[in-house]
């Protein structure tokens, strides 16, 4: 833990060096493109969320051995969790439904999940934070860039085609970020216009170690981090902006890993893949797919909502 605190002081203090060079960038940018001009797709794979398809917690199923394994994992989990001074919104009861719902072989591979992540989540050395700066820290510019493009960064474009590509709403999972095994989960807020400088790029909210910021999407961002662009495909345009409008609202709030799925707009505090999450679930989609190896994974994860069957991959190669 204390290697952790010390790495995300360095973290902290690279954005803020940058939070200093963005200072004295210029007004706000320009929306120029609405998603109006989404291009079609010849698939459909997304089918809008029913609640009441949600599989209903009913303790009666499990036998009397799984739910004394479940108690034991139970407090297994949040001690580990005190242990290494992360504080777990996790009820009693939600951890057992999430094992019902989660199609685990048995309760010992289920409170594994929850180990396996908390060891992650203590070992910086497994970390790939999402907002750190390369060895050279020449990429921390990515992130909390505020609503003007900072004078000291020009945006690539060359390679990729994302600027024609990528949408309102759009969410963008990368690989290389979050607590390595879990990747890291952002929302396009549009793209914008410096008009002083005749720059076009694309824009992002995103709950970052330091809070909900705004950051730049650019090709050297895909390749460092791994890229893939998903969309709600039966999101209508209104759906997308409510959900834009709502993370909008969650600018400048905390940042907390507790593996909570929050969804009220008073919420005080996100985790990246959490925020975009509830930006979609309040518009009656459930992005919350299957994990690695089909099973639930603790909260919502970067990759259930990557692999979700509500969304599709955007093509920008
Ligand atoms: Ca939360
Ligand atoms: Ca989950």
């Amino acid at each position: 833990m204390q290697k952790f605190k010390k790495l995300l002081a360095m973290v902290i203090a690279g954005v803020m060096t940058v939070a200093l060079a963005t200072a004295t960038a210029s007004a706000e940018d320009v929306l120029v493109e609405s998603d109006e001009t989404d291009i079609q797709f010849s698939t459909e794979s997304g089918t809008q969320f029913n609640a009441e398809t949600e599989i209903q917690f009913n303790a009666a199923n499990l036998s009397d051995e799984e739910l004394i394994a479940l108690d034991a994992g139970y407090i297994q989990v949040m001690e580990h969790a005190s242990q290494i001074g992360i504080s777990l919104g996790l009820e009693r009861d939600v951890f057992i439904d999430q094992y019902i719902v989660g199609q685990y072989p048995d309760v010992q591979s289920y409170v594994g999940v929850y180990d396996s992540l908390l060891v992650a989540m203590d070992n910086p050395e497994s970390i790939i934070a999402p907002y750190s700066s390369s060895s050279s820290g020449s990429d921390a510019y990515y992130y909390n860039i505020g609503t003007s493009l900072p004078s000291n960064v020009t945006p690539k474009y060359s390679k990729y085609k994302i600027l024609d590509n990528v949408k309102k709403g759009d969410i963008i999972f990368e690989a290389n970020g979050g607590f390595g095994i879990t990747g890291h989960i952002a929302i396009v807020e549009g793209k914008y216009t410096n008009s002083a400088r005749g720059i076009s790029y694309i824009r992002l909210m995103e709950a970052i170690d330091i809070g909900v910021v705004r950051s730049l999407l650019d090709d050297t961002r895909v390749d460092d981090k791994d890229v893939t662009v998903v969309r709600v495909s039966s999101a209508t345009t209104a759906q997308k902006d409510n959900a834009v409008s709502f993370c909008v609202d969650q600018l400048g709030k905390k940042y907390s890993l507790d593996l909570a799925k929050n969804t009220s707009t008073n919420e005080t505090s996100w985790y990246c893949s959490e925020m975009v999450w509830a930006a979609y679930k309040n518009q009656g989609y459930d992005l919350e797919g299957p994990g690695l190896g089909g099973i639930n994974e603790p909260g919502v994860t970067p990759r259930e909502i990557r692999n979700s069957s509500l969304v599709i991959t955007v093509s920008f190669k």
